[in-house]
């Protein structure tokens, strides 16, 4: 079981895209352990994005990320890292294949709808950047009693 950070970015969340995205997750058997909207600021950004400092791209990549509000979610599965970035799909527009989130949605490099652990130490890293220890749930603990609730 790992458990992996996606960020739905600000352009999943204006083009209201949210709901299909995470329903790509789901319907793969990846299970929501965590789900929260915030608007990161510039420090939270920087931390996410520090191996990133020396790029290029780095001041384009801070102004998208804190311009508004964002979904991260936490999710939880059997090679959940790798499974959830084969469904993102490439970094580029170029070269995301169709089928996946970013070859089927996105066109641009920089505008592209979501990001996703690469590896568990960094998995790790972010998820905790984003969710306060007990954020997290672990169904493990819970019963199904409400299943009796049904009528
Ligand atoms: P990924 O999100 O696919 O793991 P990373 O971690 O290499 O890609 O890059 C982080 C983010 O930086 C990407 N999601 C993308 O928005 C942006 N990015 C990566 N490479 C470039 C580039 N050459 N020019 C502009 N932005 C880039």
């Amino acid at each position: 079981m790992e458990r992996t950070l996606i960020l739905l970015k600000p352009d999943a969340v204006q083009r209201a895209l949210v709901g299909e995205i995470v329903a790509r997750f789901e319907s793969k058997g990846l299970k929501i352990v965590g789900l929260k909207m915030l608007h990161v600021d510039e420090a939270l950004a920087r931390r996410h994005y520090a191996p990133h400092v020396e790029k290029p791209f780095f001041g384009s990549l801070l102004r998208f990320i804190t311009s508004s509000p964002l979904v991260a979610l936490a999710l939880e599965g059997t090679n959940a890292i790798a499974r959830v970035r084969a469904i993102v799909g490439a970094t580029s527009p170029d070269d995301a294949a169709p089928g996946t989130v970013r070859g089927d949605l996105s066109a641009d490099l920089t505008l592209n709808l979501i990001h996703a652990s690469d590896a568990p130490e960094t998995a790790r890293a972010e998820l905790s950047l984003f969710f306060a220890d007990g954020e997290l749930m672990d169904y493990r603990r819970c019963d199904e009693a409400w299943l009796g609730l049904a009528d």
